[in-house]
């Protein structure tokens, strides 16, 4: 009996014993997996710099590539309800992103203004920069955490003569509306503007206000591409975010463009791009949601979500092509893939590169519904074509003959005139495809645009082609 009660004891007190243990190194591991915001920390996939200019000298970059790989990650609400509660309270002209109208007495001034931007810029200079938006994502975007943990980002903003206000507003709602320890800096690309305030005004005016915000300017007219990598070139961040430079980012846009990321660096997101009406800058959404793609003769179109979309309408959705402005992309990545083609001119088809290698060479791209960027759509375009010729035609020429494969066939039936273009040199961009052993154009339309239409009937035949165009 006594000795049956002296068991018992022991097997408690062991048993007591195991159970503190547990408790202890249960809390232990807990307080290594969650250092707090200062220590900016991803998970270890997503945490890799690549080309060696690249790489990152803070000390907490060694704490990445030790960290713990954990399949549980704490999330959290990346909600600023300070912030919000404060807009709520603006008004005035513009603010929670409603219709706004000058007195007629202004119509002048408005005309010029209308004339040089394609969006009404006189209205622009008279909203505030910091104004308020309306909340429009889907109600469970509200509701929606994220990992404690997100990369650091360096946003990238392009611009050729645009407006003051319109470029001042993109780079304050991103410093507004972005956690601080995440944003690490806004690079505004000067592709050789000709107006005046593009130039010293703007260093000036970024000195003194907007201290994470530096502007670069390009000694000669490079085109939208090639300013984009000068902007990635300068970026020190783990992810890289391009916007145009006529945007609003809205409330808590970048946690959900973040952890796709965090989850895998080979994941490049998209945010949603709501609509800034170019007369009244009015913000309200475009629509809900639907997949990028193009056409036959590479005009950009959409395709209806899937049904396993519509059923998670807050969760991030596979799309086949960016709409091409507005993305994050690991800086790892992207130099894996050798940024974009350095062939291509101005702009056109670039999205459609960056796109088809993302894809093919062993990422993926989301749309992500609680991200949301406001974008001005202009009226028409108020700069004069550059003296380039068919620049777009030679661009998109390049990017099928490199990436298309036997399908490069739908758009030569559509352009004939693209066969007589010279691509240039091309033989690095096929380098590249083979080194990342990429998979073929046919694998991303059977996998990805599944659905795009192919219109055979008006089209060539591809499987008699295949055999006469790959060589
Ligand atoms: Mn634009």
């Amino acid at each position: 009996m006594r000795r049956s009660i002296k068991s018992v004891c022991r097997f408690l007190i062991l048993a007591g014993l195991t159970v503190a243990t547990t408790v202890l190194i249960f809390r232990y591991v807990r307080s290594i997996e969650t250092p707090g915001f200062q220590n900016e920390v991803v998970d270890v996939r997503g945490a890799m710099p690549v080309a060696p200019e690249h790489q990152f000298n803070e000390p907490e970059h060694a704490l990445l590539v030790n960290h713990v790989t954990m399949t549980e990650h704490v999330k959290i609400d990346w909600h600023d309800y300070k912030l919000i509660e404060a807009e709520a309270k603006q008004n005035g002209i513009g603010e929670q992103g409603k219709r706004a109208f000058l007195p007629a007495d202004d119509n002048d001034k408005k005309e010029e203004l209308y004339k040089v931007n394609g969006f009404n810029g006189l209205l622009s200079d008279r909203i505030a920069l910091n104004r308020s938006l309306p909340d429009i994502r889907h109600k469970g975007c509200k509701d929606k955490q994220y990992r404690a943990q997100l990369p650091t980002v360096s946003v990238i903003v392009p611009f050729h003569n645009e407006h003051w206000s319109t470029l001042l507003r993109t780079a304050v709602s991103v410093i507004n509306r972005s956690p601080s320890h995440l944003l690490k800096e806004i690079i505004l690309v000067d592709d050789f503007s000709s107006k005046e305030h593009c130039k010293k005004p703007l260093d000036d005016y970024v000195a003194k206000y907007l201290p994470k915000v530096q502007v670069i300017h390009l000694p000669e007219r490079s085109g939208l591409i090639r300013a984009r990598l000068a902007g990635a070139t300068k970026a020190t961040a783990q992810v890289l975010i391009f916007l145009d430079s006529h945007t609003e980012a809205n409330v808590n846009w970048l946690p959900p463009l973040l952890e796709p990321i965090a989850e895998d660096y080979r994941t490049c997101v998209c945010p949603f791009i709501d609509v800034i009406a170019h007369d009244t800058f009015e913000y309200r959404a475009q629509d809900e949601g639907a997949r990028g793609a193009f056409d036959w003769e590479f005009f950009y179109k959409r395709l209806p979500l899937l049904p396993e979309d519509l059923k998670h309408p807050t969760e991030p959705f596979k799309s086949p092509v960016m709409a091409g402005g507005l993305f994050a992309i690991s800086a790892k990545f992207f130099w894996e893939l050798d940024g974009y083609d350095e062939g291509l001119e101005i702009w056109g088809g670039e999205q459609y590169e960056l796109s088809f290698k993302i894809w093919m060479c062993g990422g993926q791209m989301v749309d992500a519904p609680c991200s949301r960027v406001g974008h001005i759509y202009r009226k028409f375009a108020p700069f004069p074509n550059p003296q380039k010729g068919d620049f777009v035609g030679r661009n998109y020429r390049r990017v099928a003959e490199v990436w298309m494969d036997e399908y490069k066939e739908y758009l030569y039936k559509r352009r004939p005139h693209y066969r007589n273009i010279d691509t240039g040199d091309i033989s690095k961009q096929k380098e590249l495809r083979e080194k990342l052993h990429c998979k073929s154009f046919r694998w991303f339309m059977e996998n990805v645009a599944f659905d795009l239409p192919k219109n055979v009937s008006e089209g060539c035949d591809i499987e008699h082609s295949a055999a006469t165009v790959t060589d």
